[in-house]
């Protein structure tokens, strides 16, 4: 019996992932950078044993059907056929989420995923070859092996696209994201498929990729400089262009809905008011404002005349992938 366990905390990009130049290594098109955030994380154990006859997969303590199973059997696969191993494996997932709120991410399932599995298997893997798995499961989740700001560096070959912590001298520990929840009954586009139809069809595209790059230096400028007004213009400004890359998609979709242009409102409103704070946004309704933590008690109490408080929930600068006891 082979047996591992890890935790890894969920990443918000500030500069996002949008578009795979190869889907089956998942290569990105562009490099981004995230923030890992506390509040959200997925705890994952593996065990691999002789007497299992086929891989079983259980979320929050219910067993998954054949086709939620597929998904973590497909990485699996990837895992026992890169390290010459060929038995099946149980895998039990908890999903660490304040509410029931659809939040839950990828990114820490797939790196926890990542992580039990090296630990199971006592595969000597460094923080760049956990990456470089993480994201053969989820583009996202190679960012999530690394606490504080990450930047996905987007690399042309399975060997170069890896994530890497950026350091920010603990900067980072300043800074808060609070997630506004936002009620839709539109049917989801996951972002794999909405990425895909937004690279293949969105005459918008194009300006997304002419843009990233200046996106991201400022951004890493602005962390290097502990500038928030420098780091929250440029997020949301690279929120919006990656959204609008999906209006030019055929056919177009979006992942707003009218709370979440309210919310957006909000903030630019607060803004107004001399408050500094900024929205981005991923492939759902929800809007996550990004504020420092000195201004997270006003942000509230603004929110607090137009929102109920039980959307709101708080987080912070997360860390890094943490192997656990079995
Ligand atoms: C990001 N998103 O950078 C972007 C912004 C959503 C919007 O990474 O296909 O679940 O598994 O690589 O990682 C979500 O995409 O997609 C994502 P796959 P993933 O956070």
């Amino acid at each position: 019996m082979y047996a591992g366990k890890a935790r890894a905390y969920t990443n918000i990009a500030l500069i996002k992932y949008w578009g795979k130049k190869n889907e089956q290594l998942i290569l990105p098109m562009n490099n981004s950078l995230s923030l890992t955030l506390d509040a959200f994380y997925t705890e994952t154990s593996v065990i691999f044993d002789e007497s299992f006859i086929e891989d079983s997969f259980s979320l929050d303590g219910t067993l998954q059907d054949a086709k939620q199973t597929a998904k973590v059997s497909k990485f699996l696969d990837l895992v026992r056929q890169q390290y010459k191993f060929s038995l099946f494996a149980k895998v039990e997932s908890q999903n660490f989420v304040p509410t029931a709120a659809g939040l839950a991410s990828s990114a820490s399932g797939l790196a926890a995923l990542a992580g039990a599995c090296s630990a199971a298997l006592e595969l000597p893997l460094d923080e760049t070859e956990l990456s470089r798995l993480a994201r053969r499961g989820s583009g996202s989740a190679c960012r999530s092996i690394f606490g504080g700001f990450a930047e996905w560096q987007k690399g042309d070959s399975d060997q170069s696209s890896f994530a890497q912590a950026i350091p920010a001298d603990g900067w980072e520990n300043e800074l808060a994201m609070l997630f506004v929840l936002v009620d839709d009954g539109v049917k989801d586009i996951s972002s794999r498929d909405g990425m895909k139809r937004t690279v293949e069809t969105s005459s918008f595209y194009s300006g997304w990729l002419e843009t990233i790059d200046a996106d991201l230096a400022t951004a890493k400028q602005a962390i290097a400089k502990k500038d928030f007004n420098k780091l929250g213009e440029v997020t949301e400004a690279n929120g919006l262009r990656m959204h609008g890359t999906t209006l030019g998609a055929v056919p177009p979709f979006t992942y707003w809905s009218p709370e979440s242009l309210n919310v957006m409102q909000l903030v630019r409103a607060a803004r107004k008011q001399g408050l500094a704070c900024y929205f981005t946004m991923d492939a759902g309704p929800n809007v996550k404002i990004l504020v420092e933590k000195k201004n997270l008690t006003a942000l509230k109490n603004f929110l607090a005349d137009h929102l109920s408080e039980e959307k709101l929930i708080t987080a912070y600068a997360g860390p890094g992938i943490t192997l656990m006891p079995v």
